[in-house]
């Protein structure tokens, strides 16, 4: 294969050439370590992204102007932000678009597209975006750490959801994924590689644990702006939660809607089920080139009971004690 096609075959989302000089001169100053899929991951503020990534991270940090109409769904990655994207979607626009119908925008549309992440895409697409074609209340998304939110964030009123998954689920989760991330003539990422990357914070906006302490201090001093919660804990109880979040974001069901079902049909359109086996999720990909399937995996609880040796689930146990002892918080 010629240079030319090789590179014209590079999914957007491997494309490392397209930085300003500020990345780059700031790239060259970062710790560097090997990639699980991009070459390199640089650590910036304590967390580790790759360089596109990094050009979206800096543009909105510069540019982004938050209003306190805004949602913002923070997550880890790989802790059901797919998922969550379209239960806020959902929620947020219930009257705007009827569940009934067979026309609901999730239907068609994988929920990256609906609830676009800042320095993911609207920020690495085009360096001070237009936002001005979101309807209020503006739903966005990221996996930033709370320290490297954009300035306005932190000044407005506007509300977070955060959302993250136990660590054992996540690293599974996360190994899946990048290795269908990665091209054929790369070969896949060893578990066991990876795993040490992971212990070591060595992974998409990690450490996790620094990730996931960040935004659980947060929702302790201010509960009414940061609302925290775990996919095992909407997985148990997604209705319960449903009704929670739309307490939290000041839209909470009215009891009409309640009586109507609208809960359960939210939580049900949302399904993994439903959502996986939707013609866009199973064909479709999205802009920056990854398959829509891959953000569908099995979505279970517990499935690292069958990759885990032993010892490596003794190991993240003992990250995980020594990394939120004292913080309340326990997976
Ligand atoms: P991202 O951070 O790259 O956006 P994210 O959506 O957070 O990915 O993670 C995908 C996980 O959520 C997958 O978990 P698994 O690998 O353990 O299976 C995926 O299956 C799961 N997921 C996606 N949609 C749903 C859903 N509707 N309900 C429950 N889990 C889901």
């Amino acid at each position: 294969m010629s240079m030319q096609t090789s590179q014209l075959l590079t999914p957007r989302y491997l494309t490392e050439n397209e930085l300003t000089q500020e990345c780059i001169d700031l790239i060259s100053s970062l710790p560097a370590e090997k990639g699980w899929v991009a070459t390199k991951l640089y650590k910036y503020q304590g967390f580790w992204h790759t360089s596109r990534q990094l050009q979206g991270v800096l543009s909105c940090q510069k540019h982004f102007q938050a209003q306190d109409t805004d949602i913002l769904l923070v997550t880890t990655p790989k802790s059901g932000t797919t998922w969550l994207k379209s239960l806020l979607f959902a929620l947020v626009n219930r009257s705007r678009f009827t569940l009934t119908l067979d026309q609901h925008p999730l239907l068609s549309n994988n929920p990256h597209m609906l609830v676009p992440f800042l320095e993911l895409k609207l920020y690495v697409e085009d360096e001070n975006p237009d936002l001005s074609c979101f309807t209020s209340p503006r739903l966005f998304s990221t996996h930033l750490p709370y320290i490297s939110l954009p300035k306005s964030i932190m000044d407005s009123n506007c509300k977070t959801v955060y959302l993250c998954r136990n660590p054992k689920d996540t690293f599974i989760s996360l190994w899946a994924f990048t290795n269908k991330l990665r091209l054929d003539e790369m070969g896949t990422n060893s578990l066991h590689d990876v795993f040490e990357k992971f212990c070591r914070g060595v992974s998409l906006y990690g450490p996790f644990w620094d990730h996931v302490l960040g935004y659980w201090e947060e929702s302790v001093k201010n509960p009414e702006k940061v609302f925290f919660i775990k996919y095992e804990e909407m997985k148990e109880q997604p209705e319960l939660h449903l009704r929670k979040l739309a307490d939290f974001l000041g839209c909470s069901f009215s009891s009409k809607e309640v009586k109507e079902n609208i809960v359960e049909s939210i939580v049900e359109m949302c399904s993994f089920d439903n959502l996986s086996s939707l013609k866009v999720n199973k064909e479709g990909k999205l802009p920056s080139g990854e398959d829509n399937s891959a953000f569908f995996r099995n979505g279970k609880v517990g499935d690292w009971k069958n990759y885990l040796t032993p010892e490596m689930v003794d190991r993240l146990d003992k990250i995980s004690e020594e990394k939120l002892n004292g913080s309340g918080l326990k997976f």
